[in-house]
């Protein structure tokens, strides 16, 4: 069996900055008129007054000080507050498609890859754009790929997940290489007008291509040692939105179609989960954790990451072993911890080992131990 590498990624970033300052100016201004127009609720005690957010709590609490979207000015609107993307044509390439083209090109192109010599395209993502065609078959045909395309959705864990498939599908000879791509709109699926969370997340996609190491010709090469997923069902983190919702005769704008969570306790909760998994996966590899040259973890929260690296190797984290992008691109669902691994992993040198690890909604962590060739 041939081994299988990671030999390519790529990253689409949006052109958008939305700074926590503009932000919080926008969340309080929409404060400040929601409690002006119920004053007189307020005042009897039949309606809660919002609280105002600030950049001290979002930066002290998560570690964001950023974000990147792809369209700003519907989330900045205290009238709106969610992006606003213009409806395309059904013969048009739809964004999401667009996003993950993007990327994808860029990941082809560090692989040193054409489009037919990828035989099978993974879109995974924690919110689809739409229910069929796939995501994916749009993004096979718009790169010239062969063979075949499907979607999956494993919300924070979708990109690892994804990418065990196409480890999977490249060991058992179903394909030779795979395009993971993850293209993550949260925009349009956070709620910016809560703010225990509208701080939370940014648009930005990642694609990854993994192959059989005998066809690889990349200079940069990341041999697959080992993955592993699992799952633990968990309400935490939840968003009812779906194609049900009509027939419920729900409202679709209603709270709980967008995301929510109980952060404290998917903190308390998943922290010992990830440490506990990568932990397991790397024993079975007879691999110390404190022999790992470096981490690449999912980017929710710089406390998190912290907590889960000092169970690991005992020592305080630091931005070599398992770097940050998390200020400067918030939580970008699935993508983060493939960002981190883009970003930071052209210092490490032959022979190094690296974890990249995700860990969120389901709940659902995997990982994936590579080796530089
Ligand atoms: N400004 C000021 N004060 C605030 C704000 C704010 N914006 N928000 C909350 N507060 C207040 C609270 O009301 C509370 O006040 P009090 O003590 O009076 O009740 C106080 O600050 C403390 O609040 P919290 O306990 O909520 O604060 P935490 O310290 O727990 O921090 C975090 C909140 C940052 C959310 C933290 O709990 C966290 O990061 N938890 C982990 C979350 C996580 O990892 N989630 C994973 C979600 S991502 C995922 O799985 C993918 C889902 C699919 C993608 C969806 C895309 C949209």
């Amino acid at each position: 069996m041939s081994a299988v590498v990671i030999s390519g990624t790529g990253l689409y970033r949006p052109p958008n900055v939305i700074t926590n300052a503009e932000l919080v100016a926008s969340f309080n201004a929409y404060v400040a008129k929601y409690n002006a127009e119920h004053a007189a609720e307020i005042e009897a005690g039949t309606l809660a007054a919002l609280s105002p957010s600030s950049v001290e709590f979002i930066e002290k609490a998560s570690g964001i000080k950023q974000r990147y979207v792809i369209e700003k000015e519907g989330i900045l609107d205290i009238n709106r507050m969610y992006p606003r993307f213009e409806p395309r044509p059904d013969d048009q390439l739809s964004l999401m498609a667009e996003i993950a083209v993007d990327a994808a090109k860029k990941a082809m192109a560090a692989a040193g890859k054409q489009g037919e010599d990828i035989d099978a395209v993974i879109c995974s993502s924690a919110n689809m754009q739409r229910a069929y065609p796939a995501m994916a078959i749009e993004i096979q045909q718009a790169i010239g790929a062969r063979g075949y395309g499907f979607d999956m959705n494993v919300a924070c864990s979708a990109a690892t997940f994804a990418l065990e498939q196409a480890i999977n599908a490249v060991r058992s000879g179903s394909a030779r290489c795979v395009l993971v791509v993850n293209p993550e709109i949260t925009s349009a699926h956070q709620e910016w007008k809560d703010r225990d969370c509208h701080f939370i997340f940014g648009d930005v996609c990642t694609a990854v291509i993994v192959e059989r190491a005998d066809t690889a010709t990349s200079q940069d090469q990341w041999e697959v040692l080992g993955s592993q997923l699992a799952t633990q069902f968990s309400n935490n983190i939840r968003n009812n939105f779906g194609f049900m919702n009509r027939a419920e005769d729900s409202d679709p704008n209603a709270r709980d179609k967008t995301f929510r969570q109980e952060g404290r306790k998917v903190f308390k909760e998943v922290v010992p989960i990830a440490a506990a998994h990568i932990e397991g996966q790397l024993s079975q590899l007879h691999i110390q954790p404190t022999d790992v040259r470096r981490y690449w973890l999912h980017q929710a929260n710089s406390g998190m990451n912290q907590l889960v690296i000092k169970k690991l190797i005992n020592a305080e984290p630091t931005q070599d072993v398992a770097p940050m992008i998390l200020d400067e691109y918030a939580n970008t669902a699935s993508a983060g911890s493939i960002i981190a691994f883009h970003l930071h992993h052209g210092d490490l040198k032959s022979g190094d080992v690296g974890v990249i690890c995700s860990f969120g909604a389901g709940y659902s962590v995997g990982s994936v131990v590579l080796r530089k060739r």
